[in-house]
């Protein structure tokens, strides 16, 4: 049977949706799960999947829970969205805000959002405002424009993001048949990790799955709020997308790390950027740094840990590696240039 044309209309029954809620769609959702071999040999677990997000239309799993909120706010008569953003969530509510002939307009922090995520907001047509400050800083900015009625909030504040993100938990579940034993996942703003545990909630108590999994989030260790108890007030890290140091939905990040028995730990920028160039080179997905602290993570539990301990594990990989040209670059160190000549092609690659 072929998959329903959106993730609105495969997951209705399950999403805040209407027979007035406009069906609209870029065909997000439906991402790969794909076994990551190299990782169990090295982590000595039976079974790793990576839940590449990076394939949804703007490259994020931010697209499942847009095309909820854009909708809802289509449905409640907006004209328009906003939304602060390190840059995926700014690219997908551009994208979804022209599908849907809706104003967006995205408050960045300066300086630090990716080349590719700023394109994407900029083609999309989006209002662009870079602010001095941090994405906290943003955030704060546009909670303020939201609450004199300027325009409908898009972030995950907006609890239709949160209902159309934990679609990738009931994905995982119908693809592995149950829960994992275990979860890793990215943690900035804390949106997709309160997210995923309302999906596996709901997944066991729908019968999609007989268990529900422990949760184990990462944040990068110079924006680590959650670990460290504390609001970070420069939050620091080559993951641009993470670098947050006071994060919206902390509390429910908190109550998903609890519930499910799991924990919110930190990654260094030197095993996030081993983890990114690992996963191209060992597994050949391409995510962006922010994305492989899920991997980092797994990595250090297993060293630390040895083989004990869950069987089966997923790694979301949230967003694509392209939308970071920059950081690619700087992996791969320079370009060899040569003549143009099989001798001189021959003898660069030796
Ligand atoms: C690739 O776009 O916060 O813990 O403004 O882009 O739900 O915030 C992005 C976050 C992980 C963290 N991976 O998810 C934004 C923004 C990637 C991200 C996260 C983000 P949350």
């Amino acid at each position: 049977m072929p998959l329903a044309p959106s993730l609105i209309e495969r997951y209705a029954a399950h999403l805040p949706i209407t027979a007035r809620t406009p069906r609209i769609t870029l065909g997000e959702g439906g991402t790969p799960l794909l076994r990551a071999r190299w990782l169990e040999r090295e982590t000595a677990i039976d079974e790793v999947w990576l839940k590449v997000e990076g394939q949804n239309p703007t490259g994020s799993f931010k697209d499942r829970g847009m095309v909820v909120a854009v909708a809802k706010a289509v449905e409640e008569g907006a004209r328009a969205v906003l939304c602060a953003s390190t840059g995926n969530t700014a690219a997908s509510a551009a994208a979804y805000a022209a599908r849907a002939g809706l104003a967006c307009t995205v408050v960045l922090p300066a300086g630090q959002v990716a080349l590719g995520k700023l394109a994407q907001a900029i083609v999309f047509g989006a209002k662009v405002v870079a602010v001095r400050g941090s994405f906290d800083a943003a955030l704060a900015v546009v909670r303020d424009l939201a609450a004199s009625g300027e325009a409908t909030l898009v972030n995950s504040v907006n609890p239709h993001r949160i209902e159309g993100q934990k679609t990738a938990a009931f994905e995982v579940c119908e693809a592995l048949g149950d829960a994992p034993d275990a979860l890793f996942i990215p943690v900035g703003n804390a949106g997709n990790i309160t997210a995923y545990w309302k999906g596996f909630v709901e997944a066991a108590a729908a019968g999609l799955s007989r268990s529900r999994p422990k949760l184990y989030g990462f944040q990068a260790e110079g924006a680590a709020p959650i670990v460290r108890g504390a609001p970070v007030e420069e939050p620091r890290t080559v993951a641009t997308a993470i670098r947050i140091g006071n994060p919206a939905s902390w509390r429910s990040a908190v109550r998903a790390r609890d519930e499910s028995g799991g924990a919110i730990e930190a990654v260094g920028d030197d095993e996030i950027l081993a983890a990114y160039r690992d996963l191209a080179r060992r597994e050949g997905v391409f995510c962006e740094p922010a994305s492989a602290a899920s991997v980092a993570g797994l990595r250090k539990r297993a060293a630390a840990g040895g083989a004990r301990g869950p069987r089966r594990v997923v790694c979301v990989l949230t967003g694509n590696g392209l939308k970071d040209p920059d950081s690619a670059r700087a992996a791969a160190g320079g370009l060899v240039e040569v003549e143009a000549t099989a001798e001189a092609v021959l003898a660069a690659t030796r």
